[in-house]
């Protein structure tokens, strides 16, 4: 199903079968962030064929659309990117009439401040950022980003510790260690924040967002900053393996399934683009993807489908008093050229 773009910035139309039957539609999303049946199931129903590429992190997705990358018709990017590409008018309106299925959502995400009235983009999963760790090394769970980010601690896992290979995760990490907010704008807690991260960089095996899971389970690396559905992947091939959310608190954030402006311009990608996003959220297959992703749906009427396990394990659905130490990602407006510049400050380093 993967194609590679022909070119920088454009996709490959041509790569893949003919536009016969239902023809394509090339749905841009996170790595491992769909249960592979569903693509053979939504062919077998409508004829469209899906072409998946994948990014690793919001601002891949963002640099390669407002560079004018044209062709992909379905896009996935988290709550604060989409309050950033619907600025830049990156992504199509949504019309609610289109989509049968779109009562199926809890009311907490029906009305998203990123994206008001799910103008633009509707939920597709939503989780946490937290720490993988393996029991093989631990008496009781690492509860604090202090594994990771004070020097003395760190050193215990001296080149075995992987961060995620995310400007905003990471630097949300290090600031809410700090007690700051994850998504502030002022330059010298980001300082604070940058030589925190610059203090235990020696310690860090790399900077990864797609196969740190795979570090894990061929024991590389022992702590992980990760995304919570990741982790639950490892621990499928290593039970030692699991996930916590720090007692200083976590990101929290929610992936979107949004229709490109560019595709809207097209009434039969259009066409597409909304079948597509109905399907995803149609109770039996939002229940299908999440028993095979392991990250929560925002969707309330699969909950009677989904897998009593998932539902019942609070570092996927947390409990009150977790949620209450979890914050999103909000745009942080020019304030953005101050965190790329230090990012760039710490991946040169
Ligand atoms: N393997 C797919 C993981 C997708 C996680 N999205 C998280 C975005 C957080 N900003």
């Amino acid at each position: 199903m993967l194609t590679e773009p022909a070119d920088e910035g454009e996709v490959d139309t041509d790569e893949v079968g003919s536009e016969e039957e239902g023809g394509i539609l090339y749905f841009y999303n996170w790595s491992e962030y769909i249960a592979p049946d569903i693509y053979t199931q939504f062919e077998e129903e409508t004829g469209i064929i899906v072409v998946e590429e994948n990014f690793f992190s919001n601002e891949d997705l963002y640099a390669r659309l407002v560079s004018g990358a044209t062709g992909y018709d379905v896009i996935v990017p988290s709550d604060y990117m989409v309050a950033m590409m619907i600025e830049d008018g990156l992504l199509a309106e949504l019309d609610h009439n289109r989509l049968e299925n779109i009562g199926n959502l809890y009311p907490t995400f029906t009305n998203p401040p990123f994206d008001p009235n799910m103008g633009h983009c509707l939920p597709y999963f939503w989780g946490t950022s937290g720490i993988g760790f393996n029991w093989e090394d631990w008496d009781e769970a690492p509860g604090s980003w202090a594994y990771i980010f004070d020097p003395e601690l760190a050193q215990n896992f001296s080149g075995q510790i992987s961060l995620l290979d995310d400007m905003r995760e990471v630097f949300g990490a290090a600031l809410i260690y700090l007690g700051y907010s994850a998504s502030t704008t002022d330059e010298a807690e980001l300082t604070e924040a940058r030589d925190l991260i610059l203090g235990i960089k020696e310690y860090i095996h790399s900077f990864e967002s797609n196969t740190y899971e795979d570090l894990m389970i061929s024991g590389e690396t022992r702590l992980s900053q990760g995304w919570s559905g990741d982790i639950f992947f490892a621990q499928a091939e290593d039970w030692n393996i699991d996930y916590i959310i720090p007692r200083e608190g976590a990101l929290m954030w929610v992936d979107n399934l949004c229709i490109t402006a560019d595709a809207a311009a097209d009434p039969e990608r259009l066409a597409r683009a909304y079948q597509w996003l109905d399907f995803l959220n149609r109770p039996d297959i939002a229940a299908q993807n999440t028993n095979w992703v392991w990250y929560a749906s925002p969707n309330a009427a699969a909950e009677d489908m989904i897998d009593p396990d998932i539902l019942s394990y609070p570092a996927i659905y947390p409990d009150e008093e977790t949620f209450a130490r979890l914050q999103y990602l909000g745009s942080v407006g020019d304030a953005i050229e101050i965190y790329y510049r230090m990012w760039t400050e710490i991946k040169m380093e």
